[in-house]
């Protein structure tokens, strides 16, 4: 079995201080908490900008700072959202793939979200793969719905997606796919053979369904982004909290934890 990739959702663009204290927000505590979850064994950073009142932002600018900042302090692969929130306009959105990160999310859908609705059409979907493509940036696949995997077949056709995709079975979001581990199986069932994937379980599904992930081969996601508690009704003290569980747990499983290097190579980075 491949080593485990584990990815540090820090941020997102949901979660607020109000509701999570610990939340990093600024590029300078973005960068400093994507530190300790490399420390803790994390090899992907999934990141989210937030401007100087901690909203959401999808700022070139910003993007440019904390990648930097968090480049200058470790070997992390920096993988930038283009999801951003639900309200960001496709140009918005796309803004920090011009600073040709290794990864940049690639949402293959358009689903509920919360109460609000996340707007992927086709049009959307085939621009941000192309402009990937362009400038060779490998998209990290997010699936919140099944169909959404053969909208990701469909880019392939078009040329517009390279194989093997990665996806990210982001489940659990309300108004999209539940996070059980029969919905797990069933989206590992329908991807194309030779794909690699990781999971995302949000709120309570995130450390089952690592579980779940660490002992079939994929990877896994943890995060602030997906989820803002150590167990039920205890806030996480840190993302790198989260992190450190994971590998606690593959250890017990016999799965060795991969390094960003070797994250780079499973991945076909380098
Ligand atoms: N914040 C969500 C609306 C991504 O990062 O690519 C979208 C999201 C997906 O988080
Ligand atoms: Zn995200």
């Amino acid at each position: 079995m491949e080593k485990l990739i584990i990815t540090a959702a820090l941020t997102g663009a949901e979660v607020t201080k109000d509701i999570q204290p610990n939340l990093p927000v600024t590029p300078d505590e973005i960068a400093e908490a994507a530190y300790a979850c490399y420390k803790a064994g994390a090899s992907i950073i999934h990141v989210h900008a937030r401007d100087e009142k901690g909203n959401p932002t999808q700022s070139y600018e910003v993007y440019k700072e904390i990648k930097e900042k968090i480049e200058a302090k470790c070997n992390i692969i920096v993988q930038p959202s283009t999801g951003g929130a639900t309200w960001h306009t496709p140009e918005e959105r796309l803004q920090p793939v011009e600073l040709k990160p290794e990864m940049a999310t690639l949402s293959c859908g358009t689903c509920n979200f919360g109460n609000e609705v996340f707007m992927n059409s086709s049009e959307y979907m085939e621009k941000f793969a192309k402009r990937m493509q362009e400038l060779g940036v490998k998209p990290e696949v997010e699936v919140f719905e099944r169909g959404m995997i053969e909208n990701a077949k469909t880019l392939v056709k078009k040329g517009l997606l390279n194989t093997p995709i990665h996806f990210d079975f982001v489940l659990g979001v309300p108004g999209a796919c539940p996070g059980t581990p029969e919905d797990l199986m069933h989206m590992i069932h329908c991807i194309p053979q030779g794909s690699t994937w990781t999971v995302a379980g949000i709120g309570r599904a995130e450390t089952p369904l690592a579980m779940m992930s660490i002992v079939m081969g994929g990877h896994v996601r943890v995060g602030f982004e997906d989820n803002i508690y150590y167990s039920k009704g205890v806030l996480a003290e840190s993302n790198a909290q989260l992190v450190e569980r994971i590998v606690r747990i593959a250890k017990e499983v016999g799965r060795e934890v991969a390094t960003p290097d070797e994250a780079r190579k499973i991945l076909n980075l380098v």
